[in-house]
């Protein structure tokens, strides 16, 4: 054993995501991308273990478990649906939000019927005019006695119309990062509405849309943290939301580097396995070599979120890049080996390289990664 070894309880949850994947993902993944089926009820089993609030506390319900076994979790079940298990880590992101953050009201309204994914939540900080520049959000909170009044627009909102709560960034205050609260709303209540589903590349397996709010009352209580602290902790959770992320784009590559040496194995072109030749030995090589050193520094990215060390947040935007670029570049060469079948639908190659293309541009682009890097290496 080395430092660099997994310890067993990080073995046996990776090898119940790996077993519950199996049962459950893989084998049902293409059609939920095909029909655009989401998969409630298999997204519910996944809270059966404990893998809806995984670094939610016990206290609350979770399993309070650290950022490296969620990034195990969600790259095992990414490699039977990245889709999937992205929607699960936002899930799980939003929940703790609440758990660390929240008020015990709220906690105790919210997450009880969060952990066991009765109620599912969002994660709504954009919005049609501000993207990368989340701080310039728009939406406004104006307090009115015990309640906020809640006007705006939230665009591109995961499980949107579907999902049961929403933590929404909001305006409480002055212009930039220091107004911005995080409110609590409830699909049901009144002025909540949300635009059609949007029609995307990939991701299919879960639902996108605006969500509109149109003088929606919410109480006081569903405040999450302070008034004014809502883009911190917004950004907190996008710490852990970006190594999930990168996690996904791991899982789903190795599935396809997977699915490339079995192909490469079979298919024979000039008298012989096409895995006999250089080229294709030095390209799963490469993925390989590539898919190792990003796993890597996502798993140290992860230990250092866990640990809140002072670099953590550098170290997640490094690795949400680097896992989500290499993640795309694998899938890319997997479906160049497969030749012309790689682009059909017969072969499950096209499904992850379309599902982890959008990994380069949620939970921040990865140009806005380099931004977080950059501005940190060279702060005076
Ligand atoms: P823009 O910010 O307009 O960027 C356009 C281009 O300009 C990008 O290439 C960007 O990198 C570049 N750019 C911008 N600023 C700079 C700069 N300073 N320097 C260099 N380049 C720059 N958001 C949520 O809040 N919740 C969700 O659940 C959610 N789910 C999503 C699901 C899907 C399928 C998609 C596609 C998006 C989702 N998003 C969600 C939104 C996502 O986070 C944004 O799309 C992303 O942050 C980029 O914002 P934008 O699309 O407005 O692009
Ligand atoms: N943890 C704690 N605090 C943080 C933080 C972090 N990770 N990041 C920023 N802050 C604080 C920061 O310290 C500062 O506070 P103070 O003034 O007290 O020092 C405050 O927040 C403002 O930070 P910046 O000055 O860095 O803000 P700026 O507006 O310049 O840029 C940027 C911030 C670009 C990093 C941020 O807007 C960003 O991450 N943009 C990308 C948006 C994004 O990731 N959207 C994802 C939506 S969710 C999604 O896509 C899903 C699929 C769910």
């Amino acid at each position: 054993m080395t430092q660099f070894d997994l310890t067993a309880d990080q073995r046996e949850i990776q090898e119940l995501a790996r077993r519950f994947t199996a049962d459950r993902i893989t084998p049902n993944a293409a059609e939920w991308d095909e029909k655009h089926i989401f998969p409630r009820a298999v997204i519910k089993e996944a809270a059966d273990l404990g893998f809806a609030a995984i670094y939610v506390s016990e206290e609350s319900g979770g399993i309070n478990l650290g950022r490296l076994e969620s990034a195990l979790i969600m790259e095992a079940m990414a490699y039977g649906c990245p889709s999937t298990s992205a929607f699960i880590s936002i899930h799980n992101m939003a929940s703790w939000m609440i758990d660390r953050f929240g008020a015990q009201r709220v906690k105790d309204k919210y997450l009880p019927n969060l952990v066991t994914m009765e109620t599912l939540a969002s994660y709504c900080l954009t919005e049609p005019s501000s993207g990368s520049d989340a701080a310039a959000l728009r939406t406004k909170a104006v307090r009115d006695g015990d309640h906020y009044v809640v006007t705006g627009t939230k665009q591109f909102i995961s499980g949107g119309g579907e999902n049961d709560l929403y933590v929404v960034m909001v305006r409480t205050g002055e212009d930039g990062p220091k107004g911005i609260s995080c409110l609590v709303i409830e699909k049901d209540m009144r002025g909540v509405s949300f635009g059609a589903q949007e029609r995307k590349l990939g991701w299919h397996s879960q639902p996108t849309a605006q969500v509109m709010f149109e003088s929606v009352r919410v109480p006081v209580e569903n405040l999450v943290g302070a008034e004014g602290e809502g883009f911190r902790i917004a950004m907190m959770g996008l710490d852990g939301g970006r190594l999930n992320i990168g996690a996904c784009s791991l899982g789903g590559a190795q599935r396809c580097l997977d699915e490339a040496v079995r192909y490469t194995r079979e298919r024979q072109q000039f008298g012989k396995a096409i895995a006999d030749f250089q080229n294709t030995q030095f390209t799963l090589a490469d993925m390989a070599t590539e898919l190792e050193a990003a796993r890597a520094l996502l798993y140290v990215a992860a230990v250092k979120v866990t640990a809140n060390a002072p670099d953590k947040t550098r170290f997640a935007a490094m690795a949400k890049r680097l896992a989500t670029d290499t993640g795309s570049a694998v899938v890319d060469r997997a479906l160049q080996l497969h030749g012309g079948y790689g682009y059909l639908m017969d072969y499950p190659i096209e499904r992850f390289w379309r599902d982890l293309r959008v990994h380069s541009i949620l939970e921040g682009t990865n140009q806005v990664m380099r931004m977080i890097v950059g501005r940190e290496l060279t702060r005076q």
